[in-house]
Order: structure tokens, then sequence, then C-alpha cells
């Protein structure tokens, strides 16, 4: 009867491990656990939080030799920035206590992904690596597809606190350490008044006592007519001496509840909201006043350049035309967040002139992690290639080499304040960011705002392991005699690194730009242009195709947006034979019947583009069927769902675009595309 019933539940596990269905909780995102190693940590420090939450972090996490002991130091040390830290062997040595934790976390990395503990000096590109949530105090996320927001409820109950609250900042904390983020403004750019009430910002103060101990500062996204709104004045001119009162009171008030408050993020006169320009004052008025109310506690402004009024002939100039002029006007605790390109977190931009233009003004780049134009989480695309191009891209601000990652972190020209902001992709969902692969861009912008020269390779390469790897004894059993390297880690890294040029093959190929469908920014609608609606809300005002050809002239013969960039570039973008031909489309409008470097036409090359990105998609469909004996069943099987909605929407994006187009060139499909369905 004993026997039997062990025979039994042999075959069973034999069973359950052979079909890999072993469980894995998707919650823990790159922070999986093993059953922990002993190991004695040894803490040189005046006794902190911080070093409390590094010190149980190693404890908790511990896959090493069982009992080494691993020492924590923080001593000064000149070759360290703030948070940065050294590793040799088992010591960790850092300025500041979240420098030793950014140490632990890297040590652990560094042990999971096979990589030297060794020499290891680690400073960050930036000094605020900032996360910034389109959460609205209703609990709905502006474009957020993983459920509703960690931080707020819905108004009637958006300010009370919970048990579950708590934990889950306190994992979002610990997610964000372990990859250097810093910072997070925790509600909506488009902003509420009552965010400033007194019973939001208690709230404010309890979700930064959860975030604390892992080295995090909380920021506010205020709406710049709070004056009049929250406080009950006639005006929010920037100059108003009421109006100054206002905000140094609320930057008192603050401080008072959030003594490490980290500062203002501020969209002003943008897309309807309120800003200095109400009051003809000017960006440098507004920003300068908020400055100056939080100088005295430390604080910092960040700018939004992302301006851009109606009907103007071209929405890429607007943001340098708007700041050029006040360079050298801004109070030192001003940085100016742009967009990384001109227009607005397309599929594929030039990189914004506004890198690389003023010289005198701290500038941050604003990448978005939230896939908003990129497939909203049913797509999967790894966003890392596309701010890797943009951080490698030159500016030429100061000759070659001055890329935009180093016009941006201090390294081209002085700025008091460094930092780079990631628009979120998380939510309430289980999983954090709905598709599996979505949590691998809130990895990548981590790990870039930490050091702007990493490659998106290597952070693929860390994000498998630490993410798919086997951990738990039941995954590792599951896993026993099979090449996890071969079968699954090289293939599914090939597949995220194809990812984004997959999706800007069927969606917008060869520098085409905002063609979508009108509100959901998500599928086709290269033909929408309803006669009411503003013209830059509508795709043909980026496509312009026509009979002869297509594609928006920016050169010295259409807007001379050309003229915005550094030489070389500027004389490249506006030479059709050598303005690279992912740009094509974007500088230059283009005869159908023009030779692209590989021999065919425009036309044809146009829509082999179109026709590759889905055949890419279905590719990545065969690679991750080949990888399911590697992937636990859940999320195999989300992964799984999603690529088919994805290929499925890719021919979508490629048949409507290929048919709308063709009503113009008046061409043949090519013969190796395949036929609209
Ligand atoms: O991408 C656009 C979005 C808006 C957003 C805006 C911005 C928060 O469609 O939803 O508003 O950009 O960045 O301010």
């Amino acid at each position: 009867m004993k026997t039997s019933l062990l025979k039994f539940i042999f075959i069973l596990t034999a069973v359950f491990y052979s079909a890999a269905t072993y469980a894995e909780n998707g919650y823990d995102l790159w922070l999986r656990k093993g059953p922990a190693k002993p190991v004695k940590v040894v803490v040189s420090g005046k006794k902190s939080a911080i070093l409390d939450a590094a010190k149980q972090e190693l404890t908790e996490f511990w896959q090493g030799t069982p009992n080494a002991t691993i020492q924590l130091v923080v001593k000064a040390d000149k070759s360290l920035k703030t948070d940065g830290f050294k590793i040799n062997g088992n010591v960790i040595t850092a300025g500041n206590d979240a420098g030793v934790l950014y140490g632990v976390y890297d040590m652990l990395r560094r042990m999971a992904s096979g990589q030297s503990t060794d020499n290891v000096l680690s400073n960050p590109s930036y000094q605020r690596r900032v996360l910034n949530h389109w959460d609205n105090p209703t609990g709905n996320i502006e474009h957020g597809f993983a459920g509703k927001s960690i931080f707020w409820r819905n108004e009637k109950d958006s300010v009370t606190v919970n048990a579950g609250d708590l934990s889950r900042w306190k994992d979002y904390a610990r997610l964000n350490a372990s990859i250097g983020i810093n910072g997070a403004v925790i509600n909506n750019v488009n902003a509420q008044p009552m965010m400033l009430s007194a019973p939001y910002l208690k709230k404010y103060a309890a979700i930064a006592a959860a975030v604390r101990p892992y080295g995090m500062k909380i920021y506010m996204a205020p709406n710049f007519a709070s004056p009049i709104r929250q406080g009950g004045l006639k005006t929010a001119d920037p100059l108003d001496p009421e109006v100054i009162k206002y905000w140094q009171a609320k930057a008192k008030e603050i401080y008072a509840l959030i003594p490490d408050f980290g500062g203002f993020l501020i969209k002003a006169n943008s897309e309807g909201q309120p800003g200095p320009q109400d009051y003809k004052r000017t960006h440098v008025d507004g920003a300068n006043m908020l400055a100056d109310a939080l100088k005295p506690y430390g604080g910092i402004v960040m700018w939004r350049a992302f301006v851009y009024a109606p009907n103007d002939p071209d929405r890429a100039k607007q943001a340098v035309q708007e700041f050029m002029p006040f360079d050298g006007q801004f109070r030192d605790n001003v940085i100016i967040q742009v967009k990384n390109g001109p227009v607005d977190f397309q599929p594929r931009e030039p990189f914004s002139p506004l890198f690389g233009a003023m010289k005198k003004t701290s500038v941050m780049p604003e990448f978005q992690i939230m896939q908003e134009y990129l497939g909203q989480a049913k797509h999967l695309v790894f966003l890392s290639t596309m701010w890797e191009e943009c951080l490698k891209s030159d500016t030429y601000q100061m000759g070659a080499g001055s890329t935009v990652g180093k016009v941006t972190d201090g390294s081209v020209y002085p700025q008091k304040y460094t930092a780079i902001a990631g628009v979120s992709n998380i939510g309430l969902d289980s999983n954090w960011t709905a598709h599996p692969f979505a949590a691998a861009n809130w990895y990548a912008f981590g790990r870039l705002g930490w050091d702007n020269t990493l490659t998106s390779a290597q952070i693929a390469d860390e994000w498998l392991k630490l993410t798919f790897a086997p951990v738990t004894d039941e995954g590792k059993a599951a896993m026993a005699g099979k090449n996890w390297d071969a079968g699954f880690l090289a293939p599914v890294k090939k597949m995220m690194l194809d990812s984004r040029e997959a999706a800007v093959n069927y969606m917008m190929p060869l520098g085409l730009h905002h063609q979508f469908s009108a509100y959901d920014h998500y599928g086709p609608g290269s033909w929408y242009a309803p006669a009411r609606t503003r013209a830059d809300w509508t795709p043909p005002y980026y496509h312009k195709a026509d009979k002869q050809g297509i594609g928006f002239n920016r050169t010295e013969t259409g807007t001379d947006a050309v003229s915005q960039y550094h030489e070389p570039l500027s004389s490249t973008f506006s030479s059709l034979e050598n303005v690279p031909e992912m740009y094509l489309l974007w500088f230059q409008h283009v005869p159908w019947t023009y030779k692209m470097k590989s021999g065919r036409t425009l036309w044809d090359e146009l829509c082999i583009k179109y026709d590759t990105g889905v055949k890419q998609v279905r590719q990545f469909q065969v690679v991750w069927d080949m990888a399911q004996p590697f992937v636990d069943k859940e999320r195999f099987e989300n992964v799984q769902s999603r690529l088919r909605i994805h290929a499925r929407d890719a021919q979508v994006w490629k048949d409507g675009s290929i048919l709308y187009f063709q009503t113009f060139s008046g061409m043949p499909i090519p013969y190796e595309v395949e036929r609209p369905v």
C-alpha cells in the first residue's frame, strides 16, 4: 500500500516536471528567490534603515558559498560619486548608505548572471533616476495597461493607506532600488489641484516613508493653476506676490511632512494644461518661481519641454524654438525634461534637437516605459534598444562624441543636477506590468539610468537570467538535463533585441511617425483626418502622402527643422542621398519611384518593410513555442496568448497601411509581400 502510494507520487512528480509546469509567481519579477544559503553580514556604518534593508536583502537572497562573510562598508572614497559603490570579493564599499544597498543588489545580480564580483567600481550616470507615474487620484492611469494605480484608489478613498498598500510599496521600492531607481513622481503630469491639499500631502508622506528605506524619494506633479483651484486665489500668475507666497507656504508644508521630498515635475502650457503663458509670462518665470520656493529645502523643478501649439507647420521644431532663447536664465535647481524624440514617444524618432542645444541649462531625457505607442502591453517590444539608440546618438554639441548620454549626464558641460525620467508601465496587476516582457522595459530603464553606456544585449541577458533561470528546487528539477542557454536564453534574447525594429517595421518604417488611429494610439490610422480635429493630431499631417510621394519635408525647402541639428547632422539629414534610411520619411518628401539603397523603389521597400515586421512577429511566436519546456505554465501561456494578438495586429498594421498608401502610389504590391487578408 505504502509503496504503491510512493510510486504514484513519483510518477505524478515525473509527469509534472517533464511538462515543465513548475509554479512561478510573476510578482517577484527579477527578484526571484531560491532557498537562501546561510551568510554572515558585517556592517560598518552608522545604523540606518537603508543599511538594515541592505543586510536583509543579502541574507534573504544569498546563493553563494554557504556561511560566507560579506562586509558592507560606508566610508569616503574619492573614486565614488554619490550612490556609487565598489565590490571586491566579499567586500562592498560605498560613500553613502544607498550606495551600499545598490552594491548589494549588484553583487546578487552578478552572482545570478555569472559576472565577476572582483574589482567592480560602479558610479551612476545620473544623480536622479526617476519614474514618472501618470496616475490619477481616481486610480486610473493615463495609458496604463497593467491595471489601476498602486498609489491612488478613487477620489473618495484615495488618501487612506492599508496593509496591502504598504507591502506593495515596499516591493515596488525594492524592485526600483535593485536597478538603481531612486525617485518617483507619483501622480500624473496632467495634474489635479487636490494633490496639494492636506489629506493628499499626508498620503504622499506615507508613501515616502514606505520607500525611504530603499533610498527612494517622492516627487509631485502639481497643477500650475493650484493657487486658484486649490488655494482660492484669483490668479496663478508666477510673478504675483500672493501666488509666490502660496507656493512658498506649500513648500514649507510639504517639507514639514516629507523632509527629503524630491521636488516638482511640471507640464505647463502643453495640451491644455495651465502655465505661465496664460499670464503672458514665460517658462523661465514659472520654473524659477517654483525653484525659489523649493530651494531652501534642496528640492528641484523638472520642467517639461513637451510643448506644441495647435496648427504650427512643424510640431517637431517647437521645443527648441520655445526653450533655446532662455538658455542660461533658469535657476540651477531647474532641469528641462525632454522627451527622447521631438514629437512624442514614437516607435522611431531621431533624437530631440533640444539635446545638445542649450549649454547653460540642465537638461534631462524623458523616456516612456509604458508602451503607449508601442503595442500597449499586448506587443512584445523591448525598448532598451530604442533608448540605447537615443543615448548613443551624437548631437555634435561640442564636436564628435557629444552623445545624448553625455550632454545630459554632465560630462560634456557641467550641470549642477543630472537626472533621467521614465514614464512607468506598472499597475496593480499581479505581475505589475501585464505583459511579462514589459517588465524588461522597467528593468532596462533602471539599468540605463544607472549606466547610460550599457548595451541592450547585456541588459536583456541579465534580465532573462534573473527572470527565468531556475532558482527554486522545483524549477531546477524541471530544468534538469535541459540546455537552458541554448534552448532558451539565446533565442529569446535575440527575439527581445529584434523586437523594437520589428515594431518599427510593421507600424511605421523608414521614418514614418504618428500614424495611429485616433484616441487609442494602438492600431493604424493613416487615413484618419476628420475636418474639425487639430491637424497635428491627425496622421496625414505627418505622412503627407500624395500622388508623387510620401514623407515630411523638414529640409531647407520644407520646414527647415534640419537646421536645429548641429553639423554634420543638418546637412546629412537634408541630403536625400545621405540621410539614414531609417529617418528618410521623417526628414524628406520622397517620390514613390525613388531608388533605395537596396535597388528597389521606395514603394516596394515600404511594402517589404511592413511585411518583414509581420514575419518577424510570426517568428517570435515560433521562438516562444520552442521555449515552452523552459518556462512555467502561467508565464508561458500569458506570453503566448499576447503574441497571438501581437501577430494579428501587426498584420492589421501592414494591410491597413499598405492598402491606404497604395491609393496614392497606385503601384502594385511586390510579389514577395504577403497579400492583405
Ligand atoms: O504622449 C502624449 C500622451 C498624453 C500625455 C502627453 C504628455 C500625460 O498621449 O496622454 O499626457 O503625451 O507627455 O504630456
